[in-house]
């Protein structure tokens, strides 16, 4: 599926740090992606593999599940989603680059289980010298989604607050009451079918004090001919296997040998750091 953001979008996510597209996913795609974690939960029910982390096996209530497209893991409806959905395409048009695989999971949750994050930025520091600078790198190099299968009002952003350091307010928060509320923070309300593309340095958590149902799937895209940094590194251990990659849906292969290509030898760069 092709979406062509508008100059409205540019704008919003480079001065809000994110925006989102109503109703851009169709429900065939999303039924196929909720059966295709039911089959998972099966699979890893009758076999114990792979191993997931429960909240309720009986009731079949995941906690978030990592890495979807590793072989033990990958369904076809995951990487259907991934090949047929706007996200790919979207990335490219925000980075303004062709973009790579980076990592793809789900944010499961449910059956009471309290979810509180403390407000962070996924990849940079929240203070120092280096805080801008990361967080202008950064913000060439990456972006992510959220795209529920379920009603979902449990990411709370501070828009704005991906390209400028940390307030004195938000520092006292964040070392003295990290689950506290921030100064203009909002929930992202969103409904089956529709995404928010967000700059992960965005002050941002996930808050489901109630434990209510959660399966939104939560991808992330590099830029294409960036390094594999630090906290992407190592899956060419399961993308290099022979016959993986032929594998996938043809929409994805590209991003995904984009990753494999750009694997080398040495130490990957740490993403929270500038090099010298
Ligand atoms: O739960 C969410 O929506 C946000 C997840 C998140 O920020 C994280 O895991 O770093």
């Amino acid at each position: 599926m092709t979406i062509t953001i508008t100059d409205q979008h540019r704008n919003q996510y480079h001065s809000q740090g994110y925006f989102t597209l109503k109703n851009v996913v169709p429900p065939s795609q999303r039924e196929a992606l909720i059966q295709a974690i039911k089959d998972l939960m099966e699979r890893s029910i009758q076999t114990g593999q792979p191993e997931l982390r429960w909240i309720n096996k009986d009731e079949r209530i995941p906690g978030r599940i990592g890495g979807i497209l590793e072989p033990s893991r990958l369904q076809p409806g995951f990487a259907d989603s991934l090949a047929n959905g706007p996200y790919f395409s979207v990335a490219e048009q925000i980075l303004k680059s062709p973009a790579r695989y980076c990592v793809c999971g789900i944010l499961a949750g449910g059956g009471g289980e309290k979810y509180i994050q403390g407000w962070h930025r996924d990849t940079a520091p929240i203070e120092g010298e280096r805080e801008l600078a990361v967080l202008q790198r950064n913000y060439r190099l990456y972006t992510q989604i959220n795209a529920p299968l379920y009603p979902d009002r449990f990411l709370q952003i501070v828009p704005g607050s991906h390209l400028r350091k940390s307030s004195e307010e938000e520092l006292d928060v964040l070392h003295n009451n990290p689950t506290g509320d921030l100064p203009g923070q909002i929930t992202v309300e969103l409904d089956p079918g529709d995404v928010v593309f967000y700059y992960n340095n965005l002050f941002h958590r996930g808050y489901n004090p109630e434990g209510e149902l959660r399966w939104t799937m939560h991808h992330g895209f590099m830029v294409a001919n960036a390094p594999i940094y630090d906290v992407e590194a190592g899956q060419d251990s399961w993308i290099g296997q022979e016959g993986y990659i032929e594998s996938l849906p043809e929409g994805l292969q590209v991003y995904v040998q984009r990753y494999l290509d750009r694997c080398g030898d040495g130490p990957a760069p740490k993403i929270r750091e500038i090099q010298d």
